[in-house]
Order: structure tokens, then C-alpha cells, then sequence
């Protein structure tokens, strides 16, 4: 029989799309190259982080602030600038909207050639860059709809149905890049002597239920009554264990695998929380929901959110169905009672 080992090993990430896609046509062979793009870019990401510690302009802080007001890192400008300049060449990508940028970022050669935007994080969790805990970058990809003729995306405020692929890259002991294109959720390891990403798993799904919460508990005395019912519901009952690595892509990866549910709640005082609709969560609920699980606000689908601006935050509560609709249940108690 054919050593099946041979093909595993060849099964790199632009050969599955279009396996995935089950066609060669443009669309097809669009997506597969801006998939292949995005694996450039975590690459040159992957081997400047492998250098943090030995090279100039990676480690440390720019002392800018970005739109949040957030200090923002040599690392979070490098990662940027990486899926800037891997898409300037590509002609497939008209508009780059960042988490690191106020405005999307025109590519004008490539539109409106290439109808598609990338949204991104370009590296989540930047805090664990200086202390070379897991990071990564988060990406999103959408069909442009209009000509977005006054510059300012309008299109992208819409729904996270209207992704057509979403994924990640996760910089931890390997490089992994985790993508859906609406046919299931598929992990690949970097391998660094083919400068490769190869397939790992095919068909991720999350478990019904998993025994991990993850959750930052230094905000318990910030959240609505109902998220600290839910910690004292797992602090009371056996087969809970918690896990939090601040970056969430380490957190809800461990989730992708184990199941259980991350949560990242909002405030009395912030309520809409802290992570970003369309660069960290939609994205992510994106994969969550082609994995068998679930994202919710606490109210609504991740997925169904519209949101206003570009940079609006949601309340996160992702990963297994049965986790998710616990923490639900907390949250609509309080409401009804309200
Ligand atoms: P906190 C990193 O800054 C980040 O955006 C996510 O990667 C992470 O899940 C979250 O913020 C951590 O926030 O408030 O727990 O430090």
C-alpha cells in the first residue's frame, strides 16, 4: 500500500485549499494565494520572534500609543509592517485593516483587482513578547462589496457571516497556523528546515464539553453578578480547572483541542469588554463555530454582531456548546431577574 506517511508530508497549506475548495478557478487559486501569503508573513514573524532576545527592535515598547491608547510594542509595528508588505506584491488584496492602524490601508495597484480584505491582529498578546510566552496573529478575509469609493470601509461593518476564511498563527514551541474556509478547521506545523507549513490535523472539533475555564479572575470584583456566579459555580463543582495565558490565541487554542470556554466578560464600567469584534473575535467564532463549538457575547452570537466602528469591542464567551450556554445561563438569569 502507498506509504501514506509521504503524503501526510506533503500535504502543505496551499495544496489544501484548493483541495478544500475542490476547484481551480480563480476564486480558488486567489484564495489558496493569500493563504500562501499569510503563511510568508507568519514565517518572517516566527523567525524575528525566535530572535527577540539576540536582536535590536524587537523586545520593548515604541513608546506610542495606538487608537486604544495602548503602548505599543517594536514587535506589534514589525508584524504590521510584515502583512503590509506581503500583500503590496500579491495583487490580490485591495484594503489591509489592522488592529495596529486607525484606517484600513489602501493597496491602489491591487484595487479593485484583488476584491479582498485582510483583517488582522497582526500579533495578539504582545505583552508575552519580552517574556517569550506564546503570541499570535489573527486574520480574517472578505470579499469587498462596493467600491468603497470615500475610503472608509464602510463594507466592513457588517456581520462575521460575511467572512468567507478566517485562522491564526500561533508562535509557541512550533509555529502552527489553524484556517478555516468554511470547510472545517485545519492545523499545520511549521516545519523550519522546508520553510514549510504541513498539515497536522484535518476536521478540528472542539469537545461538547471540556473541564478547562479561562478566564483573567484579577477583573471578578469588575464583572456583572452574573460571571461571578458563574466562577463560584466552577469553583464548587468538581472537574473544573482553570487556565489563562494571557494571549488569547494560546488560551483558545487549548480550548480548539481540550474544549471548555474562554471568557473574556465585560465591566460594569466597560461592558462592551475588551477584545475586538472584527480582529480578534468574529475571527475566532468564525473557527469555534466550523470546530462544533460556540461565541457569544453572553446575549448573541458572536457571528450576528454588527458593529458600528471598526475598532468595537464585545463581551467573548468561546468554545464548547455545553460551556458556552453554562455561562449563558448566568448571564440571561440576571437579566430575567433584572
Ligand atoms: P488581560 C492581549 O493583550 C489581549 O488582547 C488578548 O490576547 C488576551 O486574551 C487579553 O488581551 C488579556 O487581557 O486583561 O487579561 O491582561
Amino acid at each position: 500500500d502507498r506509504d501514506l506517511t509521504l503524503d501526510r508530508d506533503c500535504t502543505t497549506l496551499s495544496r489544501h485549499v484548493l483541495e478544500q475548495l475542490q476547484s481551480f478557478s480563480a476564486d480558488a487559486q486567489d484564495l489558496s494565494a493569500i493563504m500562501s501569503r499569510i503563511a510568508l508573513a507568519g514565517k518572517l514573524i516566527a523567525r524575528r520572534l525566535s530572535r527577540a532576545g539576540l536582536m535590536e527592535g524587537v523586545l520593548g515598547f515604541t513608546g506610542s500609543t495606538n487608537i486604544q491608547g495602548e503602548s505599543v510594542k517594536k514587535m506589534d509595528l514589525y508584524a504590521n509592517e510584515v502583512f503590509i508588505s506581503v500583500f503590496k506584491q500579491s495583487g490580490l488584496v485591495c484594503r489591509l485593516a489592522s488592529e495596529e492602524m486607525d484606517e484600513p490601508y489602501y493597496i491602489p495597484e491591487n484595487c479593485p483587482l484583488g476584491r479582498y480584505t485582510l483583517l488582522y491582529d497582526p500579533i495578539d498578546g504582545s505583552s508575552n513578547v519580552d517574556i517569550n510566552i506564546n503570541v499570535g496573529s489573527i486574520f480574517a478575509i472578505r470579499q469587498q462589496e462596493g467600491d468603497d469609493a470615500d475610503g472608509t470601509a464602510q463594507d466592513l461593518l457588517s456581520h462575521g457571516r460575511k467572512q468567507i476564511a478566517a485562522g491564526y498563527i500561533l508562535y509557541g514551541p512550533s509555529t502552527m497556523l489553524v484556517y478555516s474556509i468554511g470547510k472545517g478547521v485545519h492545523s499545520f506545523v511549521l516545519d523550519p528546515s522546508l520553510g514549510e507549513f504541513i498539515l497536522a490535523d484535518e476536521n478540528i472539533r472542539i469537545p461538547e464539553h471540556g473541564a478547562i475555564y479561562s478566564v483573567n479572575e484579577g477583573n471578578f470584583w469588575q464583572w456583572e453578578e452574573s460571571y461571578r456566579d458563574f466562577i463560584r459555580y466552577v469553583h464548587r463543582h468538581e472537574g473544573y480547572t482553570a487556565r489563562y495565558g494571557g494571549a488569547l490565541i494560546g488560551d483558545f487554542h487549548r480550548i480548539l483541542y481540550q474544549g471548555g470556554v474562554f471568557l473574556y466578560p465585560g465591566t460594569v464600567k466597560k461592558p462592551e469588554g475588551k477584545l475586538r469584534l472584527l480582529y480578534e473575535a468574529s475571527p475566532l467564532a468564525f473557527l469555534a463555530e466550523q470546530a462544533g463549538g460556540r461565541a457569544s457575547t453572553g446575549t448573541q452570537e458572536i457571528l450576528d454582531v454588527v458593529p458600528d466602528k471598526l475598532h468595537d469591542r464585545v463581551p467573548l464567551i468561546i468554545g464548547s456548546t455545553e460551556d458556552v450556554a453554562l455561562v449563558e445561563s448566568f448571564v440571561q438569569e440576571r437579566i430575567r431577574e433584572k
